[in-house]
């Protein structure tokens, strides 16, 4: 993949559907024989243009216009169909996908009501600044044409206004030729950098109107043109010097593509630079973290990342999520510069802070850290000394855990997974850095993005959706809670022939507000004892292994103690490894790690 955005290729041919991992999937008899001939058809043949390969969506009348052309026009295929439970789902698969591959794939939602259930995800996607293309439909728009009650519930006066404020952009096209320019343009911005996701709202009486005029050919390309995001040569020379007149310096590696070349750089220019790297569960793997200059993550016991910001001159943040926050926390040397890369601040709005507190900046590079880093490496001059070997695992910590907890699970998955190439694609609230070694991009995706508990399942199978014939085994391992709020996400894995493997650290509680009542009855002199009412899920428990049983999925558990997991698991990935999914109940215990515990209580209020 390359680190930039580059524009969807030109179409040229219908593509074959045995091409694609889920395309000898519901078939259509006798479709894509027709010549276009309706509003939708040109909807779903920009779709085409764009090589958009699949739509993930929840059926809904004001788009039936759009789902017939997608089937009997395109023939389900450059779109594939992914059919969601739930539209939530729907937007979570889109952003997983783009997750691994950093492009877009559609979602399209049903009028006010799937936009309405959708709007987390896009909010996760948004967060996670992850590309979508969503599609939705209102209407019909002409009063006039409307059945009556259905039409006029499930028609709003500007739709878009309900996800504006965490979208790159929407638009409600009035004709084809403007729905087409539509998607060409929403498509470019979504996965133009800072990527994200856009909404593009379709009129069902545009829709399903005959076409009055045959729009002329498309070169989609044209209108898609690569944006280039590299930083200015002056600006690189003027970090590279700083850099290189630097005692330590201290890399906060932060959002990054899943592109090896880019990681090869990263490394590179810490080695160059004999810089400490600091990593971040919040987002995707950006840094081996064997490698001897890796520092850990701020949330790992074992690390050093306090120290070495500390004792830092100057901190080169490559887009780290919250850079003011992590100066803050840890109060670096006063007389330390830093120079943040970064083209976040493009997409900052007045509605969402998600942009974070504003950091102080002695140098500011405007660019894709992706692109500005091999251009540092280059500048900076290559260290010349041999490639660092990886560092053994911190001593004893391949040693049995003790109890039974999330810890318990990394542990057993090391044990049944080995070496074997695997991508996490989910992990759960309480995870510490050092139970898992990365040394690849694609070893571990990152987290939702925007904290909205239930996204895990959805972006789980988006991600191993993408995935799929890599070779790679996609794991996720996703709390109770984030599991069953996202739960009907089984089916669509299921039923597209999606291997993945789920794990589920079942502590029966909405834990992480187990802490925060904890803390008020603290705070309050009140009973700590009660903080368990109304968080959790016991009397009955759930069985979610049941759960993925009932969704076809192969469920096992609940897995009550240690001794037990290891052949749950093994069991589970020969599940997996036979093209299924499977569901692994772990009834850990309640509670989280002292590192999370501490990250979670810091506040002084
Ligand atoms: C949609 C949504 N609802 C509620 C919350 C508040 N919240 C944050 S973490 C959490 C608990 C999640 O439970 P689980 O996934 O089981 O993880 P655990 O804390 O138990 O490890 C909740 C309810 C949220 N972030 N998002
Ligand atoms: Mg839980």
């Amino acid at each position: 993949m390359p680190p930039t955005q580059t524009a969807p290729a030109r179409h040229t041919a219908m593509p074959a559907a045995a091409d694609s991992p889920t395309g000898a999937l519901e078939r259509p008899t006798q479709a894509g024989i027709n010549a276009p001939g309706f509003g939708s058809d040109v909807v779903a043949e920009t779709l085409r243009a764009l090589q958009i390969p699949y739509i993930a969506l929840t059926p809904g009348a004001s788009y039936r216009g759009l789902h017939d052309s997608i089937v009997n026009y395109l023939g389900n295929t450059m779109p594939q169909m992914l059919l969601c439970v739930h539209e939530e789902a729907a937007v979570a698969i889109a952003h997983g996908y783009a997750k691994v591959t950093g492009k877009a794939m559609a979602a399209a939602v049903h009028s006010n009501v799937g936009l309405q259930h959708a709007s987390m995800a896009v909010f996760n996607a948004w967060c996670d600044r992850m590309p979508v293309v969503m599609l939705g439909a209102t209407g019909p728009v002409d009063a006039v044409k409307r059945r009556p009650w259905i039409d006029w519930i499930h028609t709003a006066r500007d739709q878009g206004a309900l996800v504006r404020e965490y979208t790159k952009w929407d638009d409600q096209p009035a004709s084809p030729g403007a729905a087409r320019e539509s998607l060409l343009r929403g498509t470019w911005i979504a996965n133009t950098a800072p990527q994200g996701p856009v909404y593009i709202n379709l009129d069902a009486e545009m829709q399903e109107a005959k076409l009055t005029e045959t729009l002329p050919p498309l070169d989609a390309a044209r209108y898609t043109p690569p944006v280039t995001t590299a930083a200015p040569a002056d600006l690189v020379a003027k970090a590279a010097a700083m850099l290189k007149s630097a005692k330590q310096v201290v890399i906060l590696a932060g959002r990054a593509s899943r592109s090896e070349a880019a990681w090869n750089a990263r490394v590179a220019l810490a080695e160059a630079l004999n810089a400490s790297v600091v990593t971040d569960l919040k987002i995707g793997a950006s840094f081996p973290t064997d490698h001897p200059l890796h520092a850990g993550a701020p949330r790992d016991v074992t690390a050093d990342t306090v120290p070495a910001i500390r004792s830092a001159d100057v901190i080169l943040s490559l887009d780290w999520v919250d850079l003011a926050g992590a100066l803050r926390a840890v109060g670096p040397s006063p007389s330390a510069k830093i120079i943040q890369v970064s083209l976040d601040h493009r997409i900052h709005n007045g509605w969402s802070m998600d942009y974070q507190a504003l950091p102080p900046v002695d140098l500011f590079l405007s660019a894709d850290p992706d692109l500005a880093v091999p251009e540092l490496v280059k500048a900076v001059g290559l260290s010349g000394k041999p490639r660092l070997a990886p560092q053994p695992r911190a001593q004893g910590a391949d040693r049995e855990p003790e109890g039974f907890t999330n810890e318990s699970i990394a542990y057993a998955l090391r044990k049944v997974l080995g070496e074997r190439p695997t991508t996490l694609t989910h992990l759960p609230i309480s995870w510490e850095d050092r139970w898992w070694t990365f040394r690849h991009p694609l070893d571990f995706l990152g987290s939702d993005g925007g904290g909205g508990v239930g996204g895990g399942p959805g972006i789980a199978v988006g991600a191993a959706l993408a995935l799929k014939n890599s070779g790679r085994l996609a794991v996720a391992v996703c709390g109770d809670g984030d599991y069953l709020m996202g739960v009907t996400a089984v089916w669509t894995a299921v039923h597209y022939k999606i291997p993945l493997l789920f794990v589920i650290a079942n502590n029966r509680s909405f834990y992480n507000d187990e802490l925060h009542q904890e803390r008020m009855a603290r705070m309050r002199a009140r009973p700590v004892e009660n903080k368990w009412i109304g968080q959790r899920m016991a009397d009955p428990e759930i069985d979610l292994a049941a759960m993925g049983r009932a969704q076809g999925a192969a469920g096992f558990g609940p897995i009550t103690k240690p001794a037990d997991l290891i052949a749950a698991l093994e069991k589970a990935v020969a599940a997996v490894d036979a093209g299924g999914v499977a569901v692994v109940d772990v009834r850990v215990e309640p509670g989280y790690t002292v590192n999370m515990t501490a990250a979670m209580t810091r506040a002084k209020s």
